[in-house]
């Protein structure tokens, strides 16, 4: 995004965030605040939410509206990634990630911080800045400046993100990163410390995908004993399971659930943090579509909230209208756009959106 772009879209987020009122209902849903997403969610203590981007807020408001008539809680898609902050090193800009900010404050919304530590979304300046002699003072840095600078304004942080893959063939099924190269298998360990010390009352997640059907496995066993050993330690809180599901693949329901038990039972947290389904294997016609989205989500969602660990979904993108589905290679070969969003490009509810208000409704209540 150009500099120019980055202005606009402060200047539109900080007249929107004064503008929006607090209460506005959906375009074209029924103004019935409790049938909301964000209202059946906190009937069982679970936080409701979707991730956007400043473009999104800052121009449509129809969009916003949308946004605010069902979520309790927002997560910038890029805006807090370092790629975003820190193009060229030393030139920080948060100017569209504060303007998120200011609009979740504005608008009484949680804001979750996303993300600290991925391999993906560097600066291009980062990789070998890393390897140099100052690496790890990068390293630090670029945790402890974030970190600071949001404060307490960020309810929590996926600090290290997708840091296992078991196709990389390595010990421990990490990842093989430019944190991996540098530092070895520490750096994560190492990012939560910094973190815990910057900001001691603050939830703190490791957050990856992959982990929800059962051929993948041996990463939920890694993903386990990477959280086991972090708890040992008091680094951690909680996992953010990013549950990018996909139409086609067998969701087991017994054996996730017991992943799930396996984590609760380290004492974290769980959220689902970048819910979504991919529908380029399911039919054309738009009704079996819906139906078929719906329901392998309705599946998904009644075995994750039966657990009482599991405390917030956000969808990755409410709407069909903006989405990274219809991204190749994520893409329909048809060329069909996506369906995998709880509202359809005109901000209708979907049968995607019914099941997870029929998942929300029928799951127990969490202890507060
Ligand atoms: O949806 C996000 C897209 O807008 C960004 O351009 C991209 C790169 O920053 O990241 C996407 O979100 C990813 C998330 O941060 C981590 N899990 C996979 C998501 C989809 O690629």
């Amino acid at each position: 995004m150009s500099s120019r772009n980055l202005d606009f879209t402060r200047r539109s987020l900080l007249k929107t965030a004064a503008l929006v009122p607090l209460a506005s209902g959906a375009v074209g849903q029924e103004a019935d605040a409790s049938n909301s997403l964000k209202s059946k969610a906190a009937r069982r203590g679970i936080t409701f939410g979707c991730g956007v981007s400043a473009p999104q807020i800052a121009k449509d408001q129809a969009f916003r509206a949308a946004v605010m008539a069902d979520c309790a809680e927002i997560v910038p898609w890029a805006e807090m990634k370092w790629g975003f902050l820190e193009r060229e090193e030393g030139s920080l800009d948060f100017s569209s990630a504060d303007a998120l900010v200011q609009f979740a404050h504005a608008n009484s919304l949680k804001i979750r911080g996303h993300t600290l530590v991925w391999y993906n979304n560097l600066p291009p300046w980062v990789p070998q800045a890393l390897a140099g002699p100052d690496g790890r003072r990068f390293y630090e840095t670029h945790i402890r400046t974030v970190l600071s600078h949001f404060g307490t304004k960020v309810v929590n942080w996926d600090v290290v993100n997708e840091a296992i893959e078991p196709n990389d063939k390595l010990p421990g099924s990490y990842r093989n990163s430019p944190f991996l190269k540098r530092f070895g298998p520490d750096y994560i360990p190492h990012a939560f410390e910094i973190a815990r010390s910057v900001l001691p009352h603050t939830p703190l997640y490791y957050n990856d995908y992959g982990i929800e059907y059962n051929f993948q496995g041996s990463k939920r066993d890694a993903v386990l004993e990477l959280l086991s050993s972090l708890s040992k330690r008091g680094l951690v809180d909680g996992l953010g399971i990013q549950s990018h599901l996909k139409i086609g693949l067998w969701f087991d329901a017994k054996a996730f659930r017991s992943f799930l038990a396996d984590v609760a039972s380290l004492g974290l947290s769980i959220l689902l943090t970048e819910f979504d389904v991919n529908d380029m294997r399911a039919p054309a016609d738009i009704a079996t579509r819906d139906r078929e989205v719906a329901d392998h989500a309705f599946r998904y969602l009644e075995t994750t909230l039966d657990e009482k660990a599991v405390k917030g979904l956000v969808a990755w993108g409410l709407s069909d209208r903006y989405t990274w589905l219809d991204v190749p290679p994520f893409a329909r070969r048809d060329g069909l756009p996506s369906r995998g969003q709880p509202l359809d490009a005109k901000l209708q509810r979907k049968p995607l959106w019914d099941a997870i208000a029929r998942a929300l409704d029928g799951a127990p209540v969490r202890p507060s």
